[in-house]
């Protein structure tokens, strides 16, 4: 396939103020944004992307998880689209950025493919993920797992939030079920732009990197039991404490992820504690343990030592402890065409570039199992992410939206 030329780039400016455009809806407290899955701020955004990708002449479709698909036809009705995208939901403390710029950026390259008059053998598509964060409905990528077979619809609607509304629910009441099957749709192949989220391209001053895996996600849900009662006139050794017995068991996770250093990682970001009163001994602690690791080895190993350093801590404490595996997914190898055409891209534009495995989880994690998928990513200052002071500068955008163009235009075939 024709390479594209090296002077063929998207335009910075305009991608940057629609960034700067989209961070406007769903603002954060901090500069950064809270554009959670299924509010009404998520509905704004939506109406916003969609309204864009319409003013560039693309069509939308809609399935029934809400998972959002812009169409700029190809040449070859009958060739299966070219797919770029990534999710416009953020975490209640999010950047600006975190998917927000696979979005956008792929938005970017249909614009530029617009000006610049190209006309490509395949279609071209540009996704929209519903609830990639799962910081809402738990697990994260549940839209674009439910599209790749992972999950059922119908599991995936019963999902609740913790007001106990559930995910079905929600996404009727923002009006955004559609009415394409989910999972439906074919892929020649998906492409997505994110930043990075850690600290590798920033430290080693390169501009791209290209992402050859994903590493496995873990997320188990644990319950430990104990007894409220009063913190002043309950004698120690007759206290069920079920919050100290949540704190030994954050140390275990602690300890188990620092024993498979340096590739594994281990951490409790939800933690929900009853009946959280100043004068109460907690009688039931709540929380999700996230390990992750590129080798699935590794995870079931954490796994493992997880659930049995817990029970041991609590038989020891005289507490209850249930676990229950709330996500997950093995590491995934990307598809090394893709890959090849992010690595060329870079090369070809002039853009410093290395290999690199995403510490996060994304959409593409879960397309990589129905279509040849590949990521591209982008530094971020000091590889903060989940935090409303993300920030990337435009210099890295354009970089990432160039390769991105340059993947995509390759893989869909220039046609003029
Ligand atoms: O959890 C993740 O890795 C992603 O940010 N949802
Ligand atoms: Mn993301
Ligand atoms: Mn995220």
């Amino acid at each position: 396939m024709a390479a594209p030329g090296e002077n063929l780039r998207i335009n910075a400016d305009r991608l940057w103020d629609s960034l700067m455009e989209m961070a406007k809806i769903g603002p954060g407290v901090a500069g950064g944004n809270n554009r959670q899955t299924l509010t009404d701020a998520d509905a704004e955004g939506r109406a916003l992307f969609q309204k864009w990708c319409e003013d560039a002449g693309m069509s939308m479709g809609v399935d029934t998880m809400g998972n959002m698909f812009a169409t700029r036809e190809g040449t070859d009705p009958d060739a299966l689209p070219v797919y770029m995208g990534s999710h416009l939901d953020t975490q209640p403390t999010g950047g600006k950025y975190d998917g927000v710029l696979g979005v956008l950026g792929a938005l970017e390259a249909v614009r530029s493919m617009n000006d610049l008059g190209i006309k490509t053998k395949h279609p071209i598509v540009i996704a929209n993920w519903t609830n990639e964060e799962g910081t809402r409905f738990a697990p994260a990528m549940l839209s674009s797992g439910v599209f790749a077979g992972i999950h059922t619809q119908d599991w995936a609607y019963d999902r609740v939030d913790a007001e106990g509304k559930k995910f079905g629910d929600e996404l009727k009441r923002i009006g955004w079920v559609g009415d394409e099957e989910v999972g439906a749709r074919k892929m020649h192949a998906m492409f997505e732009l994110h930043i990075e989220q850690g600290p590798i391209l920033e430290a080693e001053e390169k501009d791209i990197g290209v992402v050859t895996h994903g590493q496995g996600l873990s997320w188990t849900q644990v319950t430990v039991t104990g007894k409220e009662s009063h913190t002043g006139s309950t004698p120690m050794p007759m206290r069920k404490n079920a919050g100290l017995g949540m704190g030994r068991i954050l140390e275990l996770v602690d300890e188990i992820a620092w024993s498979h250093k340096p590739d594994a990682v281990g951490a409790a970001g939800h933690i929900d504690i009853y009946p959280n009163s100043r004068n109460v001994i907690p009688g039931k602690a709540v929380f999700t343990v996230d390990f992750r690791s590129p080798n699935l080895a590794t995870i079931q190993d954490m796994e493992k030592r997880l659930a049995e350093g817990a029970k041991k801590i609590c038989d020891e404490m005289g507490l209850e402890v249930e676990l229950e595996k709330v996500g997950g997914f093995d590491p995934v190898e990307f598809d090394k065409d893709c890959v090849s055409a992010v690595r060329d891209a870079a090369d070809r534009l002039g853009y410093s570039h290395r290999d690199i495995i995403s510490g996060a989880g994304h959409d593409a994690c879960w397309i990589n199992q129905v279509a040849p998928t590949a990521m591209i990513m982008c530094p971020c200052v000091d590889g903060l992410s989940h935090n409303e002071a993300e920030e990337i500068s435009k210099d890295w955008a354009m970089a990432g939206a160039d390769v991105l163009f340059h993947a995509a235009l390759e893989t869909a075939e220039i046609v003029s």
